[in-house]
């Protein structure tokens, strides 16, 4: 039987993945762990403990009191804010991450966390980045990222730790709003939408970044987690994408559902330098040769969801 602590639960991912595998394990299986409680759902209908995955006792105690056989480990700052507090970034995004490998291992527990696109760097082959390629990343969170990458495999060969991961693109959510990324845009822009019917992007025309909508990703995440271990080639971390677009097409897409959405630019530099600094579109077939993996929306059934959810919710 799965039990699962998740740290960073309250955060864009953790808000629906906690709900999510709550579904599917039982409430009581999945522990909800973040920096401070909220009023969510995530929060406030199962298991919940405070942990800040920089103390390692504290999340091994947590651990240890609830069984946990699996940690799905979130917790991290997004590239801007990495960008704009790199020292800090380092001691929460990998001293968390170490804490979590050392919990998974002292726990005898199955691991996963997401890295992301923005491990790759400018000297990446941009169009069809491959699943194995050159990796040197401009960014404190793309280093962290790759560093992520392999501190996973080293606990999966050094300790046997079962460790899976896979590369997000930037998600697109309507429940919890991403913080400090570089691809927020492309959620910001739905709600501006919505509200005001028109939206200045940070991020410049013709930017193309991958991009996927939050149920896929949940999908993901779970397959991966489901999949037998010995067909596992690559296990930190399975480049996944399921659409690449420009915010002029993101825009375009809008304005079938809100006719007269209007988009400006006032670019901002440092998130622009990201976000030049990323691949165009990278190559998912490692992930669906070795575990099935497959994306269900694509930017004109994502659009058509978030518009008619944010409706509801705004
Ligand atoms: C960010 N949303 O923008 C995250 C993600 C690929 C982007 O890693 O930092």
């Amino acid at each position: 039987m799965k039990r699962i602590l998740i740290t960073g639960a309250l955060g864009q991912i953790g808000s629906e993945l906690t709900m999510k595998l709550r579904d599917i394990y039982g409430t009581d299986n999945v522990i909800a762990t973040d920096l401070k409680k909220n009023n969510s759902e995530a929060a406030e209908n199962g298991p919940f403990e405070v942990v800040d995955v920089t103390d390692l006792n504290n999340m091994i105690e947590v651990a240890k009191k609830y069984k946990v056989d699996t940690v799905m480990h979130l917790a991290a700052l997004l590239s801007a804010t990495a960008e704009a507090k790199p020292v800090f970034a380092w001691n929460l995004n990998m001293g968390g991450m170490m804490n979590a490998l050392e919990t998974a291992r002292e726990l005898n527990a199955q691991f996963f966390t997401p890295s992301s696109i923005g491990a790759f760097g400018p000297t990446t082959p941009k169009d069809n980045t491959p699943q194995d390629t050159i990796m040197r990343p401009t960014t404190m969170y793309g280093v962290n990222k790759v560093a992520g990458e392999l501190l996973s495999d080293y606990y999966h060969e050094k300790f046997g730790v079962d460790t899976r991961g896979v590369r997000f693109p930037g998600l697109i959510s309507y429940v919890a709003k991403p913080g400090g990324g570089t691809t927020d845009y492309a959620v910001e822009i739905y709600y501006e939408a919505v509200k005001n019917g028109k939206y200045t992007s940070y991020i410049d025309k013709g930017t193309y970044m991958d991009m996927m909508y939050m149920p896929d990703a949940l999908n993901a995440i779970i397959d991966l987690m489901e999949a037998d271990s010995a067909k596992l080639t690559h296990r930190n971390a399975f480049n996944v994408t399921a659409m690449s677009f420009a915010p002029e097409e993101i825009a375009a897409e809008i304005a079938k559902q809100i006719p007269g959405f209007v988009l400006s630019y006032d670019v901002d530099p440092v998130r622009q330098k990201i976000a030049d600094s990323w691949p165009n579109f990278i190559d998912a077939t490692a992930a669906k040769q070795e575990w099935g993996f497959k994306a269900e929306y694509d930017l004109a059934k994502m659009t058509k969801d978030m518009i008619e959810k944010l409706r509801q919710k705004l």
